[in-house]
């Protein structure tokens, strides 16, 4: 019996509940993913007991020349993989990243031009919901009505008007590639800095599959536990002249001690991404989410963008008569895990919405490719044109299972019922 079943066995029933969940269904929230067992380890080590304020070589208590260690692989590993000049490896979150970088450069009331959350942005952009838009003032572009891609038309006429201090290049639901050269041209007319904000598609580009906005931007932030496949916490890369005042941000300025374990977890990921097997693995998270939109395409779907060049699709539900909310717990239902989105020009809130988004990286992780991935298509289908077919659900929810039984995920937790 582990420690934690005799210490506390509500808390150890629940996680091995979680385990069964995660193994037993077919996980496609596009922000989620699956971490090798050697980031477990580090993630659940020692370091987890050390306060160590400050930066390697210079902490502010004794003690600490083991937890340098992990943290200089770490900003080693993030440069050589990113090729970027200075890296910041202790934020907590993808928010607490996008925060350091305001912090830096902006000044309570400056603009921040960011995308429309409903269009795919993110809360961290400057909207009013969330602290970068009450202590600054967030201007939105969106995407264009037809194309349903980013209207750069829009951006340069909105920072003409605006005269931005940053602009926000990213976000957390947009299936198309990201164009950082036009950002940057349009930031430099004027006299805008670029934060590029990657959390998603942070693995496509450290695998060259996308393309890097490191070269063309002062900013690039990201989570690491999404398509990079780390542990939950974020990243920051900056040029070199910007490197003391966001170290200074970070800490002292808005956190207190980094959290050790997850930056040692941090450091495996990152040397896991350095390793070809990474790289095949992104390739096949965009062949499996060009599979999936094939697919629903060829099943009536309206796509966003009629497709996807990433890890992600959006599903507008609206000619089905069905809301997001509907086909999440649905699908949920029947052992498909995604999540209700907004879509582009939505006329439903955000706890309803028109929309689904899906993402193939926790799917790839467990090794499915295009044969499984046209099954799931199959699956999505049968679910969302028979929604309230009970017997047909039940009979998908088994054919999940069967699927998943095939491509064990965390076989030794299973089996040890941790
Ligand atoms: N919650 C993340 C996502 O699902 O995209 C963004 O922060």
């Amino acid at each position: 019996m582990s420690y934690l079943m005799q210490a506390d066995p509500e808390v150890a029933e629940a996680i091995l509940m979680e385990t069964r969940r995660q193994a037993g269904k077919l996980e496609m929230i596009a922000s989620e993913n699956f971490v090798s067992e050697a980031v477990l380890e580090a993630q659940g080590s020692v370091m987890t007991n050390k306060y160590a304020e400050g930066y390697p070589s210079s902490r502010y208590y004794g003690g600490c020349e083991y937890v340098d260690v992990v943290e200089r692989l770490a900003i080693e590993r993030s440069k050589i993989l990113f090729g970027a000049e200075h890296v910041n490896v202790q934020p907590h979150a993808g928010v607490q990243a996008n925060m350091a970088v305001y912090f830096t450069v902006l000044e309570p009331g400056d603009t921040i031009l960011g995308m429309n959350l409903s269009h795919g942005g993110h809360l961290s952009h400057g909207s009013p919901a969330s602290f970068s838009g009450r202590f600054y003032r967030g201007v939105f572009y969106g995407v264009d009505r037809k194309t349903e891609t980013i209207d750069f038309d829009e951006v340069e006429s909105l920072a003409k008007r605006h005269r931005p201090k940053i602009i926000v290049a990213g976000a957390s639901s947009y299936p198309r590639r990201i164009d950082y050269e036009k950002f940057r041209t349009i930031a430099d007319q004027v006299g805008a800095l670029v934060l590029a904000d990657i959390a998603h598609i942070g693995g496509l580009i450290a695998a060259g599959l996308h393309p890097s906005p490191v070269p063309n931007c002062e900013f690039v932030t990201m989570t690491t536990h999404k398509t990079l496949r780390g542990p939950r916490g974020g990243l920051i890369m900056c040029k070199q002249e910007f490197g003391p005042a966001l170290d200074a941000k970070i800490f002292p300025g808005m956190q207190g001690g980094p959290l050790m374990h997850i930056i040692a977890a941090k450091a495996v990921a990152l040397k896991e991404a350095l390793t070809d097997d990474f790289r095949s693995y992104q390739a096949q998270i965009v062949k499996n989410a060009k599979t999936l939109a094939d697919e629903l395409l060829k099943a009536g779907f309206r796509l966003v963008s009629g497709g996807t060049d990433n890890h992600m699709l959006l599903i507008d539900l609206t000619a089905l008569g069905i809301t997001g909310k509907e086909a999440q717990e649905t699908l949920d239902r029947t052992g498909i895990t995604i999540n209700k989105n907004q879509i582009p020009f939505d006329t439903k809130g955000s706890q309803v919405t028109s929309g689904i988004r899906i993402g193939t990286p926790a799917v790839t992780t467990r090794g499915m490719k295009e044969a499984e991935i046209k099954l799931i298509a199959g699956f999505i289908t049968d679910v969302l044109m028979h929604i309230h077919d009970e017997h047909r659900l039940a009979g998908i929810r088994e054919e999940v299972k069967s699927l998943c039984d095939r491509f064990p995920l965390y076989p030794e937790r299973i089996r040890e019922n941790r």
